[in-house]
């Protein structure tokens, strides 16, 4: 039986309250163990809805898990969609506040940014390659508000796939200047090289995300519109940060975003 709306709206908050204070909780299916694919979006456009209704703009959509490395490390294999807002946003080189996070972790991405609108189910891959508009690189900084970021993926979309900060720096490119299959990405922390990948590492192609997202969108009833930016989800692994830590996300053709935490 799905979650009555009263239910939906108070784990939203419940989730919501988590990010706000930092502090983590148990994972949402513990409580409610009979919830379905369906509940956790509704949980997760609930948490979209509160966060619009303060005035915090959604800015972006992003595909998680969408790596065979990031499923192999969450011990999932179905890619999940999210969505990212204002206030999730820093500039590139900027310091990121460790203490409003419960245990972040970095993940570089290829975010693309759309010109026409896009609409599923059936969404093609030709259609997305003549939908983007620029390629820009991104960091995401993944914070799950489940305890030791131990879930299932029903408790993860709820909780909007972990988004929580992300940051869009070096340079954008069209996507015929780039192939976007063997574009290389160097992860760094501290200096050292701590991942790497190309961005076949998201299921093929980074465009096949979009394909996956917009066929998602369209069993919610919705199409993607011209303008989206969709982060394509982390090429590598996700990498635990902490307080001091400096990370530098280098993109084959697209430069270099960094960020600090402290
Ligand atoms: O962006 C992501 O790949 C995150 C997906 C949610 C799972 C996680 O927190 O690692
Ligand atoms: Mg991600």
């Amino acid at each position: 039986m799905p979650l009555d709306n009263a239910t939906i709206q108070a784990l939203a908050e419940h989730l919501e309250n988590a990010e706000h204070t930092a502090r983590d909780v148990t994972k949402i299916t513990d409580d409610h163990p009979s919830m379905d694919w369906d509940d956790a979006y509704r949980i997760q456009e609930a948490l979209q809805a509160r966060k619009e209704a303060r005035g915090q703009k959604t800015v972006g959509l992003k595909c998680g898990l969408t790596s065979r490395a990031k499923m192999k490390q969450m011990g999932v294999d179905l890619p999940c969609f999210g969505f990212v807002s204002d206030y999730m946003a820093s500039a590139d080189g900027a310091e990121i506040k460790i203490a409003e996070l419960i245990h972040p972790k970095v993940e570089a991405e290829i975010c693309i940014v759309t010109k026409t609108d896009l609409r599923g189910p059936g969404c093609h891959i030709a259609q997305v390659l003549a939908a983007i508009d620029f390629v820009v690189p991104g960091v995401e900084v993944i914070d799950s508000r489940y305890r030791d970021f131990k879930f299932d993926l029903k408790s993860v979309l709820a909780d909007n796939t972990s988004a929580s900060r992300f940051v869009i720096g070096g340079r954008s490119r069209q996507a015929d200047e780039l192939d976007l299959r063997t574009l290389g990405v160097v992860l760094e922390k501290n200096g050292e090289i701590v991942a790497m990948a190309a961005g076949a590492a998201v299921m093929g192609h980074p465009a096949a995300a979009v394909v996956a997202l917009v066929n998602h969108l369209a069993s919610r009833g919705r199409d993607l519109p011209a303008g989206s930016m969709v982060m394509t989800g982390g090429v590598t692994e996700a990498i635990a940060v902490k307080a001091g830590d400096s990370i530098a996300a280098r993109f084959q053709d697209l430069g270099t975003v960094s960020l600090r935490f402290g």
